[in-house]
């Protein structure tokens, strides 16, 4: 007997027809929407479920700020028409459905699209119920989530006057990066207007770097810190995947005495196996993850107990789904999250980082973004900050909205590379990781 090939297979895509679930009126999807919009010059995606129930509607982080454009493409031409007409309740088959059905799955493009289905599909559900969505995660863990902010400066002094600086706010973790100098150094950019020329070898435009010069800077920046700060303060630091891996274990055995909370990314997903070298070396608290897409990468380093924190980019793994599924494996390994809060997380990935941080036991910081005021307008309800914690505003679903008229005065700023990264470079002009 021959099957049709799955390519010849061009029939739409045709809801399961299960019963209506739980006593809930039947709905329908009737429009999958992308919205491009960048209020601080930093290029998000936010997606929009819209529904048949007049008015009801949720929202999704898709924002990949390196390739924004090939997100909404994955979004518009592809998840759209596969999603109109579906149960927006069914959310973990959409989600399973829809994963496979580009059949090569995974990546960054790929699941950012999906996040921002997934996201939506559960504000979606947080509203129905009328409760906030970490109550229907299992209920608040916490009163509010503790978080980590950016202390930087051209040297100790300055990283140290911010790190007072946050710490008088309330903030009790303070991730602490200093420039390199001559170099362009991760966390510590420093401002155009006071920077010094950088060397420009081979006559090139890049960013120069050199690992050992920062692999010398750092332990005396923490030697530098815990003696002006004392041992109250939890501090942090991003390596950024930036030197060769025994490099990166010589600086983790070398900051060991400085009781980080954690140090971010010493290796890269690529050199994965290198985590149990540096865990034979040290006790140092490990996180890691921003980079990762595919469970393939992170579930080794949790069953083998390798890492502490898990940091992945929520909308990078596919959404809130494989998220909570995420973090309730980490408990059961005693690995604590640590959900990627930067900038280019839009408030609404922010609102559902912190669903998380409220219902999952296993918390253990999250990293913040200050939205400016800008972005505060065109996304009412982007939670707030108080005291160094992150708070739920206690709406339904994620309990955020976008001002879509105002998003549109926002377009993506104009850029050469539409917001690619230009390269980091070695002196003799080597690429090396960013
Ligand atoms: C962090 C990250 C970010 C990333 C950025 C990439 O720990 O906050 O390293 O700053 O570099 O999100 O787009
Ligand atoms: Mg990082």
């Amino acid at each position: 007997m021959s099957h049709p090939t799955r390519q010849n297979d061009i029939e739409p895509a045709v809801p399961p027809a299960w019963e209506p679930s739980g006593g809930m009126p039947a709905l329908k999807i009737t429009n999958v929407k992308a919205i491009c919009t960048a209020p601080d010059g930093i290029r998000l995606v936010v997606v929009k479920v819209e529904t048949s129930e007049p008015g009801l509607y949720g929202l999704g982080d898709a924002t990949f700020t390196q390739r924004p454009l090939a997100v909404v493409t994955a979004i518009e031409e592809y998840l759209k028409p596969f999603l109109l007409g579906r149960d927006p309740n069914d959310i973990e088959d959409i989600w399973q459905s829809a994963y496979v059905s580009s059949y090569w799955r995974s990546g960054p493009v790929l699941n950012n699209a999906l996040s921002g289905v997934d996201m939506a599909l559960w504000d979606i559900l947080g509203k129905r119920a009328g409760m906030p969505l970490y109550q229907l995660f299992g209920g608040k863990c916490r009163r509010s989530a503790a978080l980590y902010t950016h202390a930087a400066g051209r040297d100790f002094q300055e990283v140290e006057e911010d790190a007072r600086r946050y710490m008088e706010q309330g903030y009790r973790y303070v991730r602490c990066q200093v420039s390199v100098p001559g170099y362009s150094t991760y966390g510590a950019q420093i401002a155009p207007s006071k920077a010094e020329p950088f060397p420009q070898p081979l006559g090139l435009g890049y960013d120069p770097w050199e690992p050992s010069a920062y692999c010398r800077i750092v332990p005396k920046l923490f030697e530098h810190l815990r003696g002006a700060l004392g041992e109250d303060v939890e501090l942090l630091h991003d390596v950024h995947e930036r030197v060769p891996p025994i490099q990166a274990i010589g600086l983790a055995k070398e900051l060991e005495k400085y009781n980080l909370f954690f140090l971010e990314d010493p290796l890269a997903p690529e050199d994965n196996e290198y985590f149990r070298l540096m865990r034979q070396q040290t006790s140092i608290p490990i996180a890691m993850g921003e980079l990762f897409v595919n469970q393939a990468e992170y579930a080794p380093l949790i069953r083998d107990r390798l890492i502490d924190f898990i940091r992945v980019h929520i909308s990078d793994i596919g959404g809130l789904s494989p998220a909570r599924k995420l973090a309730a494996f980490c408990e059961l390994f005693g690995v604590r999250t640590a959900w990627h809060g930067p900038g280019d997380v839009a408030p609404v990935g922010h609102a559902a980082n912190l669903q998380l941080d409220l219902a999952c036991h296993n918390f253990g910081v999250q990293e913040q973004h200050n939205f400016p005021e800008r972005t505060r307008e065109v996304f009412p309800g982007c939670p707030e900050i108080r005291d160094g914690s992150l708070w739920s505003n206690e709406q339904p679903g994620l309990g955020i909205d976008i001002d879509e008229e105002l998003a549109a005065k926002y377009p993506y700023p104009e850029h050469p590379l539409n917001g690619a990264w230009p390269p980091v470079r070695r002196l003799d002009g080597t690429v090396i990781r960013p």
